[in-house]
């Protein structure tokens, strides 16, 4: 199996190489990988998705997203790291050949392109879009800020200026409208969704925008404590996990809800490494340990989605 040659999966990577790299995977693992385009960026960058299984009739399918939050780097180096293990341990990896045998993981290695780029030419620290707010000199929406979900009404902001501004509109973001579109049109199938963000060390399920538990609470817990169990196997990384609202804080407007509440009953934000030493400045030495422990737990919850 060839996994794009000369690619760093244990370094941070400009867009410019993440881009190059999803259209070399695919080239390079045709009878597992492909990729389309799902919509594009504010700016005019083309959204890249990669599929990644083997082809079959009646699949169901796992929807996870990296970089939504710009700063996070953390997690495109995951989303990167996950297409590599697919193709590098299909035939190989019990498990992953049965994953990729019975289900399709549509990729989607960097939401916010635009700021991301900007963490890597202007502001290392930049969190949100960069799209322009009419009546306003600042800069961007939080796109996890940005979908139907109990939209802007806890947890977010109506400033403009504010690093949780949850925009004009829900999906008033070029980037969160492709998205939203695309799982609206595979609903059918998608049956779990991650997002991953950093950092925290948290699992975290629905709601954030309200102190509610879903109706599968008790199932959801069960998983998330199965699934982070795993994850501490290899390096002992400690998680917490929980819903949202009372987990990490109450916010609006997250992929995750919005997600759920469109009936995908397995929806679950990673926030990955560390919980603060390095925040989101996570040392390039820790990318291998932090995507591994990250990958034992995907590989768990995905397992379980095909089991049920
Ligand atoms: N944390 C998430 C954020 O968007 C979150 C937490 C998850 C909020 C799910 C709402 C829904 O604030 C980070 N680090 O981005
Ligand atoms: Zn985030």
């Amino acid at each position: 199996k060839v996994y794009a040659a000369g690619h760093s999966y244990e370094k941070y990577n400009k867009w410019d190489t993440i881009a190059a790299w999803t259209a070399d995977i695919a080239a390079q693992n045709p009878d597992l990988v492909s990729r389309s385009v799902i919509g594009e960026t504010y700016e005019g960058r083309q959204m890249y998705l990669l599929k990644v299984g083997k082809s079959g009739t009646n699949k169901k399918a796992i929807f996870m997203d990296c970089g939504f939050h710009a700063r996070e780097w953390i997690s495109p180096a995951f989303c990167q790291w996950f297409v590599k293990e697919a193709v590098g341990t299909y035939g190989k990896d019990s498990v992953m050949t049965k994953l990729l045998d019975s289900l399709d993981f549509y990729i989607l290695p960097v939401l916010n392109i635009d700021g991301y780029i900007y963490t890597w030419t202007n502001d290392r620290m930049w969190r949100k879009t960069r799209s322009k707010n009419a009546g306003s000199i600042c800069i961007g929406t939080d796109p996890n800020r940005n979908f139907n979900a109990g939209w802007c009404t806890i947890g977010a902001s109506k400033r403009a200026c504010d690093s949780t501004y949850c925009g004009h509109a829900p999906e008033s973001e070029k980037e969160t409208k492709a998205l939203a579109d695309f799982i609206r049109e595979h609903l059918s199938t998608i049956k779990a969704y991650f997002t991953i963000h950093s950092y925290s060390q948290l699992l975290l399920f629905p709601y954030s925008y309200t102190y509610k538990y879903p109706a599968n609470y008790e199932e959801l817990n069960s998983i998330a404590r199965a699934a982070s169990k795993e994850l501490a196997s290899l390096h002992n990384t400690k998680y917490t996990y929980g819903p949202g609202a009372e987990t990490i804080y109450p916010a609006a407007g997250g992929s995750d809800d919005w997600a759920y509440d469109q009936g995908i009953k397995y929806s679950f934000t990673f926030e990955l490494r560390d919980t603060g030493t390095y925040g989101f400045l996570l040392p390039e030495s820790q990318i291998k340990p932090t995507c591994e422990e990250t990958l034992l737990a995907i590989k768990y919850i995905a397992n379980y989605v095909l089991e049920h």
